[in-house]
């Protein structure tokens, strides 16, 4: 069974994706093989987690997030990496605020793994690719300047079951972290690294079922990332805020617009609060959603990223 689609957004996390069953095939160096990944807990109804919480409206002093994660020409302002699922090259679109500006090749992927993260992780001011194996758990980190690969190391082997999933400095000590996720028992966990390296592992809360964990970002702003979550089915977002590991509380995001998906979330206005990212998989079309916290704002279109994938933000 093939499920690649040279758009489908869902490359990065549709292992998440609750009953559906994935086969990988992947051919490199004169190996073949596959891998399924399966889920078995299903898509549930909405659990009633919501509780309509009304947020602050406005901030005193709006503030540039500071290095947004995808900024990859360090402009200040968030660029997309793309993902081409064929070929497995990567590219950069630098934008300014949801106009294209120019683009750049990146590296390509070996055949098996994908990005599942952007930060920078030896914390040269340059982001870095984080790398994963769904069929061997394997991580890598892949070190860049802006477009360019530099060097790579291996990171820490996720145990059977879980995933990686995102990437941010959940911590606060500089040092981006890991965020996994086990779609069996629907729980994740962080584990704090230094560089490539394992430091220790905690668990972060369990998701409601049917949601997925479509990036982190911090959209209080309190300094803390936060967990953005998404409902495929029901189209429903939320924000979960956190302290490190720890769940604070939720608020219901906008409900995504019929015919497109969450993708993921940065700052793009430069506004100090994190925006949503939606694409939708048949006309290729990329939108951002200007938020203030949870609240829907305006939004605009992003280019369109014909035969590509959005791989982050
Ligand atoms: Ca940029
Ligand atoms: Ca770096
Ligand atoms: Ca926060
Ligand atoms: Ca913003």
């Amino acid at each position: 069974m093939a499920t690649h689609s040279s758009h489908s957004i869902w490359e990065k996390r549709k292992s998440q994706f609750a009953t559906w069953f994935i086969s990988l095939g992947f051919a490199c160096c004169g190996m073949t093989g596959t891998v399924t990944v399966s889920a078995a807990t299903p898509y549930g109804t909405p659990t009633g987690y919501y509780t309509p919480t009304p947020y602050p409206t406005s901030t005193p002093t709006p503030t540039p997030a500071a290095n947004p994660p995808t900024d990859f020409n360090r402009d200040g302002k968030p660029d997309y990496l793309l993902f081409n699922s064929s070929t497995r090259q990567t590219a950069i679109w630098y934008l300014n605020n949801n106009a294209f500006v120019s683009g750049a090749y990146g590296p390509t992927l070996p055949a098996g793994w994908m990005v599942a993260g952007v930060a920078d992780f030896n914390r040269d001011g340059k982001p870095d690719f984080a790398l994963f194996n769904p069929s061997t758990r394997q991580t890598a980190i892949w070190y860049l300047n802006n477009n360019v690969f530099v060097s790579a190391a291996f990171g820490p082997t996720l145990l059977p079951s879980w995933q990686l999933v995102a990437t941010g400095d959940l911590n606060r000590d500089g040092k981006p972290d890991f965020v996994l996720y086990n779609p069996s028992t629907l729980r994740t966990a962080i584990w704090y690294l230094n560089n490539n390296a394992y430091v220790s592992g905690v668990y972060g809360p369990t998701l409601s079922s049917g949601y997925v964990l479509v990036g982190l970002a911090d959209f209080d702003p309190d300094g803390k990332l936060d967990y953005l979550l998404f409902n495929p089915s029901t189209r429903q977002t939320a924000i979960w805020y956190l302290n490190n590991n720890v769940f604070i509380s939720q608020a219901p995001g906008p409900t995504i617009a019929s015919g497109y998906i969450l993708a993921g979330a940065a700052d793009f206005n430069r506004d100090g609060k994190p925006d949503y990212v939606l694409y939708n998989p048949t006309t290729q079309r990329t939108a951002i959603w200007y938020m203030n916290y949870n609240v829907l704002v305006s939004g605009a279109f992003g280019p369109t990223i014909a035969g590509w994938s959005l791989a982050a933000p």
